[in-house]
């Protein structure tokens, strides 16, 4: 691939900040620890990292509040410490992606503090999202949040005069920004080039089918549906005009040289997700609907045909991801126990064998299982809006075997405990096990590069996807390799060709249940 499409065939690994190591003791993550473990993220393999928001804000949804967008919060360090990241990043041959949050801001926010000050009627609240409820005390429209709960919340609850609502999609912390002001557009053009200017190589955007809400904020007429326990209202996602943005986007990063990397969260259908990555928008959208997939051949095969058939209408490949820190880890979703872990090491193994980039979120090459987070340290706001907890995926990253330092994260109390046996799955226990998950991802990168240097994985390819023999799945890549995934309960044959890979030791000719292979044809 020409260099400056990097992203096409990239390894990229979510760094959770707060979740990762804990340089100041404080028991919250921060920038320098991240400093700290760049050789780390470097020996996987991968080629660049996409930091979750360290930028200001009061933390009600973990950094995805922000009150400040260029500037670090002090929880996390300084704009010397990120710079220093940077410079240390690139000096490893990792780029860099930060997140960057346009739906919505943090009540904190100057321009919003501003707008409940400056009243009903004023440009301020013109920025965002206010309007009267009705005379009988109900907020202007009947949407819910993503969270739960009403998507309302009065500006000014002790006021008699200012009964105006402001909207927000995710907590009441978090008011949605009103894109048919140009004024925000502009704004966002500033923050953009903030970070650009810095030196980042892309960014990812935050609930990028968002920001335009249908005209006039009508009823909603149908329920909206739960997946993952986020509600989704159609009303106020997918609408047309928020294309424009990215094309407004898209020239901005093609100012740059090399052009920087815009990688949209795109959760919706593969057709409707795909026209986020049209040749004069988005570069990468992620695969939700391959994300959300439990283990089931059937499943897999359908929605990636789905994803091809996107791919080539509207011209650009999926980019996979099996976790984030919003899903429930694949070990936990898979099965858990050694089954779930078995799965997980098919599952990523399979990911790394499909065309197109490939994000890969901390922890996962630990194959840590999702925690059943104590209720009474649960942290996530959607949890408290009646919703799951995503907390079981972002438990502190165990570095080493003993539980001295919360297991090397650090020695402060950590935001969110660590269970039990914490210590078995760290990074120093797999270190130096060639069985362990860390070798197989670390292998299977070094493996993927070495076929994309050779040509045998290309930019660029398409896949077919076919149901193979007893409960087995096969995607095979226009170069003619082919990644099968065994998912039922006996071994299959092999299709006829060299075996390239595997995710665990095959039975002669046959591939075991729960294991990959990646195929080359003779
Ligand atoms: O998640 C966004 C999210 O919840 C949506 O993709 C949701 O599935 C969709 O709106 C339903 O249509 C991001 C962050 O990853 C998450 O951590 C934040 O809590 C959330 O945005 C709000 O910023």
């Amino acid at each position: 691939a020409p260099a400056d499409q990097w992203w096409d065939t990239a390894v990229v690994y979510e760094v959770y900040p707060r979740s990762f190591a804990d340089a100041d003791g404080d028991g919250v993550g921060d920038l320098r620890g991240v400093i700290e473990r760049l050789p780390y993220i470097a020996s996987l393999g991968v080629d660049g990292i996409w930091l979750t928001p360290f930028q200001r804000s009061p933390q009600v949804d973990q950094g995805y509040d922000v009150s400040d967008y260029c500037d670090v919060d002090p929880m996390f360090g300084t704009l010397a410490d990120f710079d220093e990241l940077l410079g240390g990043a690139h000096s490893l041959d990792l780029r860099v992606l930060v997140d960057l949050v346009p739906n919505h801001t943090s009540v904190e926010h100057p321009m919003f503090r501003a707008a409940v000050d400056a009243g009903p009627g004023s440009p301020e609240r013109d920025m965002f999202h206010f309007a009267e409820g009705s005379a009988d005390g109900a907020p202007p429209n009947n949407w819910v949040s993503v969270f739960g709960g009403p998507a309302w919340s009065r500006a000014r609850p002790e006021s008699h005069d200012d009964t105006e609502w402001y909207l927000h999609l995710f907590s009441p912390a978090q008011p949605d920004w009103n894109w048919r002001n140009p004024a925000v557009a502009e704004y966002f053009d500033d923050v953009l080039r903030f970070w650009l200017d810095r030196g980042v190589d892309g960014v990812r955007i935050d609930v990028a089918h968002g920001l335009y809400k249908a005209e006039g904020l009508p009823d909603s007429a149908v329920v909206p549906t739960v997946i993952d326990g986020l509600r989704s209202n159609p009303l106020a996602m997918d609408q047309e005009p928020v294309h424009d943005v990215y094309r407004r986007w898209r020239r901005i990063a093609d100012e740059y040289v090399p052009p920087r990397l815009l990688v949209g969260e795109v959760n919706l259908e593969p057709d409707r997700a795909a026209r986020y990555t049209r040749p004069d928008e988005l570069h990468q959208a992620f695969a939700f609907a391959f994300a959300r997939l439990g283990w089931s051949a059937g499943a897999w095969a359908q929605v990636g045909a789905q994803l091809e058939l996107a791919r080539r209408t509207h011209g650009s490949a999926p980019t996979w991801a099996l976790e984030n820190h919003d899903l429930v880890r694949a070990v936990t979703r898979f099965g858990d126990g050694a089954v779930g872990i078995r799965r997980a090491r098919a599952a990523v193994v399979a990911l790394l064998g499909l065309p197109g980039g490939c994000y890969l979120y901390q922890g996962q090459e630990l194959a840590l299982p999702d925690v059943d987070v104590p209720v009474e340290s649960r942290r996530d706001p959607m949890w408290f809006r009646g919703g799951v907890s995503r907390d079981g995926a972002r438990v502190p990253i165990p570095w080493t075997s003993k539980s001295a330092d919360s297991y090397g994260f650090g020695g402060g109390t950590p935001w969110l405990p660590t269970p039990d046996g914490w210590g078995r799955r760290s990074v120093e226990a797999q270190e130096d096990d060639s069985a362990s998950m860390l070798a197989l991802v670390r292998s299977t990168i070094r493996l993927r590069r070495e076929l994309l240097d050779d040509g045998v994985f290309a930019a660029g390819e398409g896949a077919e996807w076919e149901l193979g023999e007893d409960g087995s799945v096969v995607c095979r890549r226009e170069g003619g390799v082919m990644v099968v995934v065994g998912m039922g309960d006996i071994a299959v044959a092999l299709p006829d060709g060299e075996v390239l890979w595997s995710s665990d030791p095959l039975d002669g000719g046959l591939l075991p249940p729960d294991t990959t292979a990646w195929i080359a044809p003779r």
